[in-house]
């Protein structure tokens, strides 16, 4: 989900004078699918908030083959909650872009037409309230990554003094966050005696749907007790589980995508083969035919999102933490120590107990494709940008299945050393003493515990355990003391390379 504007001159002089947009589809190489329907006849159904790389390169996706077949009305306004960035390097393209897949194979390209247009919250949050509240939206969907619900990991609450709930809760009107601009919305409807849209979180939150209804609804019940009773009643918020690995596109990635095209693309995004949406089926405002583009509907999503959070994510973080420990710059990099990759598929396997799944599936399967698809070699996919916000990612990720796992009697010991590699990280200082340059909403807070504790494993370990935001009573567990502190003792005496290497699960 980048953040920079890209440095791409407007008239895309780059390449040649042309500028991907409606007008110059017809001027593409044979080999770059394009919308196989007429964009002006398609009106949106869904607003979008968080139009970063992983919705473009995923709902979108699924929404462009929708429109192909015929479900006009289902187009997607995107917004951005806070910078103009994709807004201004999609509107000269009238919001096409391209779906860059790469695998080892080689990389196919494709021109995604579903994003109509392109709202930019911050600078008129009256009109994007406006797009939500209209009758024709649907399902207003999100991506705004763990930190962008504004509540407590651990908890799954509202924070009521996040600054831009506070700042929201003053405001109703011109909101900040998705949660205010929800709720805004769905007030709007609910006094013009409209029919509410559909919630649809795409985040990797544990019940994503149930949360964000949570957060919504508490969030709704300190401006009316009345509206928090509609918002209970009336609005659906079915959880989802998404997967597609999408690392941020980086400058090198426009120039590859706009040489392909022959014209320039400034935002395309970059992605693997995989795909995946699962999604409750809880629409009383109608749907798509979601699963004509391959979507499964279930009634309950939540063994496969544990399922991936645990698997997927839980081993992504690992690998993260660690390999950027370690030296490697990319997940691809990381995989080719076997070692590392062994150890992530043992966070996989410690996992896998833990899990209530439906009949039939082979968890075996899904962690062996889970490796091929982190050893990927033509996905650039940064450990520093996986390594974000681990304060908002390791509750649902690895703290969740280490309770579990003590419940039940069982070592916890390769869940302690991802843990550990996090605490590392987040000393701001990595093995050869260069700075690490931490993002996470607790970033500053986890450095003064550090920087008060030092690099000793039993004082830093147990005061990060006492941040509860994330790691409510787990960090007060004695065999959760113990074996952290152990995990990092190795980690500071041998580095990561060399505690993955020797790592051996009691
Ligand atoms: C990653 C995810 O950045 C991260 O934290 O673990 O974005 C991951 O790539 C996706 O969830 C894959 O579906």
């Amino acid at each position: 989900m980048s953040s920079e504007t890209p440095k791409i001159p407007p008239n895309g002089s780059k390449n040649g004078d042309f500028r991907l947009s409606d007008a110059n589809l017809r001027r593409l190489p044979g080999q770059v699918r394009q919308p196989a329907y007429d964009r002006s006849l398609i009106s949106p159904g869904i607003v979008h908030l968080g139009i970063g790389a992983f919705h473009r390169a995923h709902q979108a996706v699924v929404i462009d083959d929708l429109l192909a077949g015929g479900a006009m009305d289902w187009g997607i306004v995107g917004a951005s909650l806070r910078s103009p960035a994709t807004r201004d390097a999609l509107a000269p393209q009238d919001c096409l872009y391209t779906l860059a897949v790469r695998s080892g194979a080689g990389t196919e390209h494709r021109i995604i037409g579903s994003v109509l247009a392109n709202e930019v919250a911050p600078e008129k949050p009256g009109q994007l309230i406006a797009r939500m509240a209209d009758p024709a939206t649907r399902i207003v969907s999100l991506t705004v990554t763990e930190k962008g619900y504004c509540h407590t990991p651990q908890t799954g609450d509202l924070d009521e003094h996040h600054p831009d709930i506070a700042h929201d809760l003053q405001n109703p009107g011109t909101p900040r966050s998705a949660v205010g601009f929800l709720v805004a919305a769905l007030a709007r409807r609910r006094i013009a005696g409209a029919a509410p849209f559909t919630v649809l979180s795409c985040d990797n939150l544990s019940a994503n749907g149930h949360t964000v209804g949570r957060i919504v609804t508490q969030f709704a019940a300190l401006r009316s007790r009345n509206l928090a009773k509609w918002i209970e009643t009336e609005v659906a918020f079915p959880s989802t589980m998404v997967d597609r690995i999408v690392p941020e596109t980086t400058e090198a990635d426009r120039s590859a995508v706009s040489s392909a095209l022959g014209m320039t693309d400034a935002w395309p995004v970059v992605t693997e083969p995989f795909t995946q949406w699962i999604v409750e089926d809880r629409f009383p405002g109608g749907r798509p035919d979601f699963a004509a583009a391959g979507v499964q509907l279930v009634s309950d999503v939540t063994p496969f999102e544990h399922m991936k959070l645990r698997l997927l994510n839980a081993s992504h973080s690992a690998l993260a933490y660690l390999g950027y420990l370690a030296g490697h710059e990319t997940i691809a990099a990381t995989m080719t120590d076997e070692r590392f990759a062994a150890f992530a598929l043992q966070v996989m396997q410690n996992a896998a107990p833990t899990l209530a799944m439906p009949e039939g599936t082979d968890l075996a399967a899904y962690s062996a494709s889970l490796l091929k698809r982190f050893s990927n070699p033509a996905l650039h996919h940064r450990t520093w940008q996986i390594a974000m916000d681990g304060s908002q990612k390791l509750p649902q990720r690895l703290l969740a299945t280490m309770q579990d796992r003590l419940r039940m009697g069982r070592s916890i010991d390769t869940h302690a050393l991802a843990v550990a590699g996090w605490m590392r990280y987040v000393t701001g200082t990595d093995e050869q003493g260069r700075a690490i340059d931490v993002r996470d909403p607790l970033a500053a807070k986890l450095k003064a515990i550090a920087e008060s504790t030092g690099p000793v494993a039993d004082r830093l370990a147990s005061a990060l355990l006492e941040v509860e935001q994330i790691f409510g009573t787990l960090g007060a567990d004695p065999r959760m003391r113990g074996a952290v502190t152990a995990a990092l003792e190795k980690l500071f005496k041998v580095g990561a390379r060399e505690a993955v290497r020797t790592f051996r699960a009691a």
